[in-house]
């Protein structure tokens, strides 16, 4: 937008010149009588009604103003600026609010001027500025003129750079609150923010969902990100190799009651036996604190022909396993106990005993909340843990919580459970399987809520309607 301020012996020569200079589709902003005749204030690509354009239409005719000023300084007697100065104010308050009520283009103004005001035109006093050797004035003061008008400019604009780049910290800032963000000493943009969100309707710890979240640029489409996320969050899951178990080796399982400790062994062990025969195999067992503890093993073993151990209370764990060293499989089983239980320590310390040899996988019954799986970890970790064991995923609801504990404490997932049937609800994980399955999962969740809301709804209306 560019405007200009225009004065003349009357109001046809100063709208003339306003049509010399801005052209016919120039709009009239304001026009007033002045001593020296008529002033008007005309602007080129205005928007009619534009109320946010009044700043700028404000500082160009300031410029102006100042440069005229600047311009007259250099050859008037001091007095003479401070009337400029009023006169100048008094330009400021009237543009905007000129004789002309309504901001006319000026061609319909001038259409409808007669012809002959145009040709009786005389004297003019532009206000365009006047050539060097029309004032006198030397090149040097003009450059010096120019200069100062230029650096008005150059403040103007550092100002509105300052002021937009405060604008966006403080966006950047609300985004990362608004999404919640684990660490808001370094904000989300809004694209992460939403990576973020759906990080967590999957269920992933925000720390998880934080380090995901920023590791995606936010220069391609929503779906897009999402599914890169989704491909980050499976590298991020450590998977222990394929087929890991079926060459052998001592593994124990350790993990709340009920987790399904006994049941995966029955499973390996049936699985082992079918393909190496009944004398590959050694089942031992802690779990000798209850009445009828080790029952369900003891089934197992009687059923597949495979030696059962049994290791008493402050029994020695490392002689046991030194006694089956001929077995291809050595599987041990453990009691579930909570930390305060005095046998608790007693158990753990069996397992540190054995050392690396015996490797302990840590069972993780996805049913469960993420809160409690979190404690089995720190309640177990102590025992020196090489793995997880996923148990439940047919009846869970939710991965997120889980893989949590997997991606972020760095223990391989070794074996996923789904279901209670011996030998086949066991499996050895896939990242992406596991993470594609996590997802849809959520989704689920989302359209389960939607359904049972819109059913809430349509609850509570018939309700209204038949007057409950
Ligand atoms: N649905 C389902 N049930 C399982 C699974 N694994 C174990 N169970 C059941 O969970 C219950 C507890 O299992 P158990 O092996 O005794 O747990 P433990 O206390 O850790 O030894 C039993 O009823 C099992 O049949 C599984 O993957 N899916
Ligand atoms: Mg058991």
């Amino acid at each position: 937008m560019k405007v200009k301020r225009f004065t003349a012996a009357n109001m046809q020569q100063a709208l003339r010149l306003v049509s010399q200079e801005l052209g016919a589709d120039a709009v009239i902003l304001s026009s007033k009588k002045v001593s020296v005749g008529f002033e008007v204030v005309a602007a080129l690509d205005y928007q009619p009604g534009h109320e946010q354009d009044r700043p700028e239409i404000e500082r160009q005719l300031r410029l102006q103003q100042e440069l005229e000023d600047a311009r007259s300084a250099s050859r008037e007697p001091q007095p003479a600026l401070k009337k400029r100065d009023e006169r100048y104010e008094e330009r400021m308050a009237f543009a905007g609010q000129g004789d002309l009520s309504s901001k006319e283009s000026l061609s319909a103004v001038l259409s409808g001027l007669k012809n002959d005001d145009f040709s009786r035109s005389n004297t003019v006093t532009p206000a365009r500025s006047p050539a060097p050797e029309e004032t006198g004035r030397s090149a040097a003061e003009d450059a010096m003129l120019q200069r100062r008008v230029e650096q008005g400019e150059e403040r103007y604009n550092s100002v509105i750079q300052q002021m937009s780049g405060e604008l966006r910290d403080l966006k950047d800032w609300m985004v990362s609150h608004q999404g919640s963000a684990w660490d808001t000493r370094r904000p989300l943009t809004w694209q992460q923010s939403q990576l973020w969100q759906r990080c967590q309707d999957v269920g992933l710890e925000a720390a998880w969902a934080d380090r995901v979240a920023s590791r995606i640029d936010g220069d391609v489409p929503l779906e897009d990100a999402w599914n890169k996320a989704l491909k980050l969050i499976a590298s991020d899951l450590p998977v222990a190799p394929n087929g890991l178990l079926d060459r052998g080796g001592i593994y124990a399982l350790v993990g709340p009651t009920g987790a399904g400790k006994t049941t995966t062994i029955g499973k390996l062990a049936a699985q082992f036996v079918i393909r190496h025969g009944a004398e590959s195999v050694a089942l031992i067992t802690l779990d000798n604190y209850r009445v009828a503890a080790h029952d369900q093993l003891r089934t197992f073993s009687r059923i597949l022909g495979v030696a059962l151990h049994v290791v008493p209370v402050n029994g020695d764990l490392n002689k046991v396993l030194d006694s089956v060293r001929d077995k291809k499989l050595v599987l041990v089983d453990s009691a579930g106990l909570a930390s305060q239980d005095p046998h608790f320590s007693v158990q753990l310390s069996m397992l540190k005993q054995a050392g690396a040899r015996l490797k302990k996988l840590l069972v993780l019954p996805l049913t469960s909340q993420g809160r409690c799986l979190q404690e089995n970890y720190e309640h177990f970790k102590a025992a020196g843990l090489a793995g997880c064991v996923f148990t439940k995923l047919d009846e869970c609801f939710s991965l997120g919580p889980a893989m949590s504990i997997s991606a972020l404490t760095q223990l391989p997932v070794t074996l996923v459970t789904d279901g209670p049937h011996i030998p086949d609800d066991v499996h050895y994980p896939d990242a992406d399987k596991l993470v594609k399955l996590a997802e849809q999962m959520a989704r689920m969740a989302r359209t389960r809520w939607q359904a049972a809301e819109a059913m809430s709804f349509a609850t509570q209306h018939s309700s209204i309607q038949h007057g409950v």
